[in-house]
């Protein structure tokens, strides 16, 4: 079947100064000659003029050209800048459409095309769609990592490890006579339970690489009129949530997102802790719980009116991951009593006092809580679900009665890693045991 040639327009739809379309495929070449234009020489910007089947201007831009395989799909490949209003692309569109073999591409398509080409492998593609979704630095670092390839040599390695003791496996079921080389079997298993202690160790990452990809989330939770609304506020300098002076203002969970030092946080303002009579807000205060539950972090925020009382139903919310902050410490008459008490936070969201400090432990929680450090993290629940499979099949396969059973549970444990990566190919076992032993010769 021959593939079909698709276009999309590469930039982002709307008005700018310039417009990127790609076309990709093996009429590629062809398309360029319909819009009136021949091939210029490879990689190199050329202005061109793009015409229309009747011959009509369509726009006065600039050409390259990719030829198969050094392209990102690794097809014949033509990015047209055009400038970017509405009418130009719509015309450059419908003519490309109206070829033959030429279609808009779906979504994702070039990515797609550029994986069955071999370009990269499936990490790497979810890497370049993190790195176009990214909103913070450490987003677009993490993408930019598992995008270089960080995951793929990860899993390639460990599936390589793995493909190597199958074969070592096979190898003395199949030909127990031969001369194996001593303590195949023994260095085997010595494998085997390397390679699960190091995706145990993988696994165990805290949820760093998700945290960083999805955004850290913290919930402020706290007995009412405390000030948790007035706080997200400062947070995001804006009026995202309304402040009154009426105990149970804030009834239904109210998120912001925020860049904190380059990592993406969601934060929660909840209703206060309370027995409420009204079922609204009894409603509200099950779902700041749930939310108080679910979060990465907790701020747990009392009221310094009251203080040195503190709310007794957030109190039983605090664990290591709270930070534990009085607010309104303006109408705290002693300020020696903040020294005496050095586990808790004192601000004032009226005077500002304390919220940079409040910030900045924050923010250096939210960093705890993402960076992998030099490491490759996993970052999604896609490779925490392959590498899970592996892992128990990897345990089966240690406990099996039968080398046979054995070997099939290894396999399974090989090929969960090969959908991690994309590539699933049984061939290369049997390349291993031919190379490494030249049984049969
Ligand atoms: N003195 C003083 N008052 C504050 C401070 N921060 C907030 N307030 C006041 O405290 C009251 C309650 O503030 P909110 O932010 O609505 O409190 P809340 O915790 O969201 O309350 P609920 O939504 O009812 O749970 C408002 O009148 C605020 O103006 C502060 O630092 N000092
Ligand atoms: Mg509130």
């Amino acid at each position: 079947m021959i593939a079909e040639t698709i276009f999309a327009l590469a930039s982002a739809p709307g008005r700018a100064g310039i417009a990127v379309v790609r076309v990709s495929g093996p009429g590629a070449g062809a398309a360029l000659a319909a819009l009136g234009c021949s091939k210029p020489e490879p990689r190199r910007a050329t202005r061109a003029r793009f015409r229309d089947s009747a011959g009509a201007l369509i726009d006065d831009g600039l050409l390259l050209w990719f030829p198969a395989p050094q392209s990102f799909t690794g097809e014949d490949v033509a990015e047209l800048h055009i400038h970017g209003g509405r009418a130009v692309i719509a015309h450059l569109s419908e003519t490309l459409a109206s070829l033959k073999g030429v279609r808009p591409a779906e979504p994702g398509e070039f990515t797609r095309r550029a994986f069955e080409h071999g370009k990269f492998d499936l990490t790497q593609a979810e890497a370049l769609a993190d790195l176009i979704d990214a909103e913070t630095r450490a987003q677009q670092r993490q993408a930019l990592r598992q995008m270089g390839g960080a995951l793929k040599e990860l899993y390639d390695d460990w599936r390589h490890r793995l493909v190597q003791a199958l074969a070592h496996l096979e190898a003395v079921i199949d030909f127990p006579d031969e001369d194996l080389p001593p303590h195949v079997a023994a260095r085997l298993w010595d494998e085997v339970a390397d390679l699960r202690r190091d995706i145990t160790a993988h696994l165990d990452d805290k949820h760093r690489g998700e945290r960083t990809r999805d955004g850290v989330h913290v919930a402020i939770i706290g007995p009412p009129n405390a000030g948790k609304s007035s706080l997200l506020n400062a947070l995001v300098r804006r009026d995202a949530a309304i402040v009154s002076e009426i105990p149970g203002t804030t009834r239904d969970v109210i998120e912001v997102h925020l860049d904190l030092g380059g990592y993406a946080v969601t934060i929660a303002d909840t209703a206060g802790l309370r027995d409420a009579g009204d079922a609204i807000e009894n409603e509200g205060i099950r779902r700041a719980h749930k939310r108080a539950s679910d979060a990465d972090l907790k701020i747990a925020l009392f009221d310094g009116a009251r203080f040195p009382l503190r709310d007794a139903s957030t109190e039983a919310l605090r664990d290591a991951r709270t930070l534990a902050v009085v607010n309104k410490a303006d109408l705290i008459k002693s300020p020696k009593i903040f020294d005496a008490h050095d586990a808790l936070h004192f601000i004032s969201v009226r005077t500002g006092f304390g919220v940079a400090e409040l910030l900045a432990a924050l923010e250096a929680r939210v960093r705890d809580e993402s960076d992998a450090g030099a490491g490759a993290p996993l970052t999604r629940e896609r490779h925490r679900v392959a590498l899970g499979e592996c892992r128990d099949a990897l345990d089966r396969a240690k406990a099996a009665a039968l080398s046979e059973l054995a070997a099939e549970d290894l396999r399974l444990a090989a090929r969960a890693l090969g959908r991690l990566t994309g590539r699933v190919d049984v061939d290369e076992i049997l390349d291993v045991v031919f190379r490494d032993f030249c049984i049969g010769k």
